[in-house]
């Protein structure tokens, strides 16, 4: 049996950009892939990257639990765990860091951008990270990863740091294959179209939360940021603010770039947007209600310790053989 792996970090609440990127994919191949386990998490370790607000990052936490379910995610079907609960992914983590160079994080952009945001206290762990990302995804010898064209480079390096560690201690861990989804692998801002739509942002404009109020959620489609041309043509470099939405309703609609381009030929930015904030609504409102309902059903926490209990064992048994390989302990 093949396994998944994939998480999501519990910065904020989740936005459209995390549903279409990642999210949905999950759903998606939780029906695809009949041969394969699934481990999803909520990566609350990545969090602290940067400063987080206690109590917010508790309520994060809980609701995207309950999200990923809202979503269609089958606790029958896939293991779901938070990250801190099994204390492997720290231990792994640490040992990624013994693996990788500090070149080879200080070359990712992810902590280059974030960096920057920050004027004082970056903390280690952010530039350290992609070594935890790495030992999230190898604890389990997953062999896809599902994640948005950002986690493209760490990805990259869990597969070099998998590869160099099997080369230096004998064979321990799966050198994993990312999945990206084929449309929507980077939704953009609805205010700076040339950036990624982020849950972290500080303008609410520039991103749709999955729990937004629909006629809050609308509104950001109808005030999204387009161009003065006024024709419904996608053209990423010329126009990434159309053609930004183009590609959230292909997502939404399973309808292609080029049949939306067909079907709005003669029509104007106003009624496309209107027809694409009918969709939106349309997406969120089932996810809200079911959201709404598990947030008072105590089974999701025993859905959340099933989920610790499966990935416990396997981590567990994968830390002994890896300390083993490295020869720390006593272990023979
Ligand atoms: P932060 O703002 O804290 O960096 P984020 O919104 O970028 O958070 P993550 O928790 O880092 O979200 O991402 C969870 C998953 O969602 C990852 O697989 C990531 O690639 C995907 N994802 C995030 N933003 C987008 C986006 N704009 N478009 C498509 N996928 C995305
Ligand atoms: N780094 C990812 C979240 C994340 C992840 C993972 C995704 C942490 N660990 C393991 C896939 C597999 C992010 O910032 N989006």
């Amino acid at each position: 049996m093949k396994r998944l792996v994939s998480g999501i970090k519990p910065t904020g609440s989740l936005t459209l950009g995390n549903y279409i990127g990642a999210l949905r994919q999950f759903v998606k191949l939780q029906d695809d892939l009949l041969d394969t386990e699934m481990f999803i998490f909520i990566a609350d370790l990545h969090a602290i990257t940067t400063p987080q607000d206690k109590a917010q990052l508790k309520k994060n936490i809980k609701s995207i639990a309950a999200l990923y379910i809202a979503c269609g995610l089958d606790p029958d079907k896939v293991n779901l765990f938070i990250q801190s609960e099994i204390p492997h992914h720290a231990e792994l983590g640490y040992v990624m860091e013994s693996t990788a160079y500090v070149g080879e994080m200080e070359r990712m952009t992810q902590y280059k951008d974030k960096k920057h945001k920050q004027t004082q206290g970056i903390r280690t762990s952010l530039l350290t990270y992609p070594a935890l990302m790495a030992a999230d995804i190898l604890l389990y010898d997953a062999d896809i990863v599902p994640i948005g064209d950002d986690q493209k480079q760490h990805l990259e390096l869990t597969r070099t740091l998998a590869a160099r560690f099997n080369q230096m201690y004998g064979d321990t861990f799966v050198v994993p294959e990312a999945f990206y989804p084929k449309t929507g692998a980077r939704i953009k801002s609805l205010t700076e179209p040339e950036k990624k739509m982020e849950k972290s942002a500080l303008n609410p404009k520039s991103y749709i939360l999955l729990l937004d109020d629909i006629n809050t959620a609308k509104n950001k489609i109808r005030s999204a940021v387009t161009d003065s041309e006024a024709i419904i043509r996608y053209d990423v470099k010329e126009k990434p603010g159309i053609s930004n939405l183009m590609t959230i309703f292909a997502s939404l609609s399973d309808v292609s770039i080029k049949d939306i381009e067909e079907q709005y030929k003669d029509s104007d930015y106003k009624t496309f947007k209107e027809d694409l904030a009918t969709l939106v609504g349309h997406t969120l409102e089932p996810i809200q209600a079911r959201y709404h309902a598990l947030m008072k059903d105590p089974s999701l926490d025993q859905t959340l310790d099933l989920g610790r209990e499966r990935a416990r064992l396997i981590a567990m048994r994968k830390m002994a053989k890896v300390y083993k390989r490295l020869g720390l302990g006593r272990q023979k």
